[in-house]
């Protein structure tokens, strides 16, 4: 049953971590335990947030911390994992940190598929693609990712487990769902949204709909920060055909992002519209357990420099146009042998981007900044599980390729005539700005973009039952990253860095190495009836990671084009460098008895330079919250306190600004009218503080209340509520 009554909120799950890769909702009570031996390899390190749709007090898997159904932006679900944080460059265009790596490093996916934006920079995250809604529980794992659950997953790996169509296997029609108003009042944000489930014998059908729109933002102090309006639209079904011991759906679904404030970028969203459909499929045969999907992605995107924010020079005014065409693919089989769980796949995708940068005041203007590329990539993978006495061991080998082409570039600046007025002042020495273009442009279509790189991930986890309150993990990985399209080819400088928005413009390096990291990672579960206590310190070497450095001789061109175009004197080129992270994170709880619960999360990570005395930008500070909860029969309460330290380690290559610390405090409760009606609403920042996420980002817009490049103030006090109908 799709609403059946479940233990909601954050909790750490106990996974039967194969069993996720093949069943939609395996993790909610263990269905596929059926054995011993699954029973011993369930609880691989893995935190998992599940849809806050139902609440009835406290349960052994409870909860810290709560997605909210409403938010316009899932990656803000990630506040609640020890290690976890967000990358805000608005308010829909949250990117994924963990561990203090982000973006591009990090295994998105979801339901098992990788989704890539259109969005050079990264305006259409792969969080972006799903919404809270039918979202029915977002895993993060922890400590080493296997090599099972992505493409690339050097960074870590979150797998969002979107609601499916459940069958009844019931002759008489059923149908349920609910329906969902939200509001908010800082930016008077509205959300309106419904999910119904249609079942009839082996057949069932989801259908989805969820409008959500908002203003912009205002800060403690009532500085208003814009633009962060935003407005948003998703619809979306899946068709399910479910028989004994197999399974067949289809689904599909709309994403319409439409004038949506980035203010941390160059550009504000215009549009992006995607499409997104999927096949997939479960099925055993001898003896082996089948999954397949086929998916397919596409999604055009627009941004401008004119529309949301000031721009008082119709010279500079600048329209991007960025497409994204995605093919994905992967197939598993699994069996449980004396010798353990084996699990084989393969799994791929071949992407196209597009985009070009226009200006609609001026027909002549156009910078082709990628064409035609394509970055394609292929995973193989086998993965062993076992069990000795008291340790679990799981161990995965993932050979991968990455191929990546570009087509070539044109740009009108080329065609621009010498000693324009562009030029004033300078000497007749210096080469123009065409004459620059032009270098640029030609050394790049003149070089060869074919590239090939081929990588092999080793993960390996172990865990040990050290006594009946007391596990010890332990972890090590091989991972490997190729580089992106961006990183590789931006050709002239630019700021299309999927969402660096370090204010830097860059350029890339067609013959960039892989990023290959060593990691190593150790944590302990304390837990009994009263306590859970998860304490994990991790370090990682990262040899040739990629990080934009100062330009060199061998490129002057760039680096006057920089500066001439962008006015831009720190311009950056993606390099291989040498990097380390460590740190540690931890999460817990103490039920006091059973209406009162305390639970904490605190997270540490310090990300530094290995070939110079820098540090890694934008890195989370340290942070954590603490958290006291009230049960009832019918409703619950909980008064949060959120925190960060300040920020001083920060990165001089990236001219990154330091942040000072805070504290804020959020209340929220929970009532059931009955067993349909139910109403969540709260107040978060509730004493109106002024403050700064380190990671939120600098102002990038001209003209606003908030000075350019300071760093944008995050939501002062915000009321909110959710009622859910559910029939
Ligand atoms: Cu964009």
């Amino acid at each position: 049953m799709i609403f059946s009554i479940k233990p909601v909120a954050l909790a750490i799950s106990s996974i039967l971590l194969l069993g996720s890769l093949f069943s939609v909702n395996t993790f909610a009570n263990n269905a596929l335990d059926t054995n011993s031996s699954a029973n011993d390899i369930d609880d691989i390190e893995v935190i998992t947030i599940t849809n806050q749709r139902h609440h009835l007090g406290i349960d052994s898997n409870e909860s810290y911390a709560q997605g909210k159904t409403t938010e316009p932006d899932l990656a803000n679900w990630l506040l609640s994992i020890p290690g976890a944080n967000v990358n805000t460059n608005g308010p829909v265009t949250g990117i994924a940190q963990y561990r203090g790596l982000f973006g591009d490093r990090i295994s998105t996916t979801l339901d098992g598929q990788v989704v890539i934006g259109a969005g050079p920079n990264s305006m259409d995250t792969p969080l972006s693609y799903s919404t809270p809604l039918i979202v029915e529980s977002m895993t993060v794992y922890r400590g080493i990712a296997p090599v099972s659950v992505g493409i690339n997953t050097l960074g870590g790996a979150i797998d969002v487990k979107m609601r499916k169509a459940e069958s009844n296997n019931s002759q008489k029609l059923a149908i349920d769902g609910d329906v969902q108003v939200g509001s908010r009042s800082n930016n008077n944000a509205q959300t309106l949204s419904s999910v119904i489930n249609i079942a009839k014998g082996n057949v069932a059908g989801l259908f989805y709909g969820n409008v959500q729109e908002g203003e912009s933002i205002e800060s403690g102090d009532n500085t208003k920060i814009s633009p962060t309006d935003f407005a948003k639209r998703q619809f979306g079904t899946d068709l399910r055909y479910v028989r004994d011991d197999s399974e067949t759906g289809f689904s599909y679904h709309y994403t319409d992002t439409q004038d949506s404030g980035t203010p941390a970028l160059p550009m504000d969203i215009e549009y992006i519209y995607s499409h997104r459909a999927n096949l997939d499929g479960k099925f055993s045969l001898a003896g082996w357990q089948a999954d397949w999907l086929l998916g397919y992605t596409d999604a055009d995107h627009g941004m401008t420099n004119f529309e949301m924010r000031l721009n008082s020079n119709p010279e500079k005014y600048r329209r991007n146009n960025a497409t994204g065409i995605t093919t994905n693919y992967k197939f598993t089989v699994n069996k449980e042998f004396l010798f353990g769980d084996i699990e084989l796949g393969i799994d791929g995708y071949f992407a196209d981007h597009d985009s070009v940068i226009t200006n609609p005041m001026n027909v002549m203007f156009e910078v082709v900044n990628f064409n035609d590329v394509e970055d394609n990539r292929f995973g193989l993978f086998a993965q062993w599980q076992d069990t000795f006495n008291a340790t679990k061991v799981q161990l995965g080998v993932r050979l991968k390729k990455a191929e990546s082409s570009a087509g070539e570039v044109a740009t009108s600046m080329a065609l621009m005539m010498p000693m324009n007025s562009g030029m004033g002042g300078m000497n007749s020495t210096m080469p123009s700005m065409a004459d620059l273009a032009k270098d640029l442009r030609d050394n790049f279509n003149n070089s060869d973009r074919r590239i090939t790189d081929t990588n092999i991930d080793i993960a390996l986890s172990t865990e040990t039952q050290i006594s009946a309150g007391l596990s010890l993990y332990v972890g090590l990985g091989l991972k490997n990253r190729a580089p992106s399209y961006q990183e590789r080819y931006l050709w002239t400088p630019m700021e299309s860095t999927g969402g660096l928005a370090d204010g830097n413009t860059y350029i890339g390096d067609i013959n960039l190495e892989s990023e290959t990291a060593y990691q190593a990672d150790i944590g302990l579960t304390y837990q009994t009836q009263k306590v859970m206590l998860a304490p994990h310190v991790f370090y990682q070497n990262i040899d040739n990671y990629i990080q934009g450095t100062p330009l060199g001789m061998g490129d002057m061109s760039a680096k006057m084009m920089a500066q001439m175009m962008a006015g831009d004197d720190n311009p950056l080129k993606f390099t291989n460098v040498d990097a380390k992270l460590y740190g540690v994170d931890v999460n817990g709880h103490y039920y006091i008895n059973e209406q009162v619960q305390l639970s904490a999360i605190v997270s540490y990570v310090r990300g530094e330079r290995r070939d110079i005395n820098d540090n890694l930008y934008r890195i989370a500070p340290l942070n954590g919250q603490l958290n006291a909860s009230y049960f009832s029969e019918n409703w619950s309460a909980s008064l949060a306190f959120v925190m960060a330290a300040a920020q001083n380690d920060v990165s001089l290559t990236n001219d990154e600004q330091k942040s000072a610390g805070y504290g804020i405090v959020n209340i929220d409760a929970l009532y059931h009218f009955n067993n349909n009606l139910t109403l969540r609403a709260g107040v978060d920042n509730l004493f109106d503080k002024e403050y700064q996420n380190h990671l939120g980002g600098y102002n990038r817009v001209k003209g606003s209340a908030v000075p350019v490049m300071d760093r944008l103030p995050a939501e002062g006090t915000s009321a909110w509520a959710e009622l859910t109908y559910s029939f």
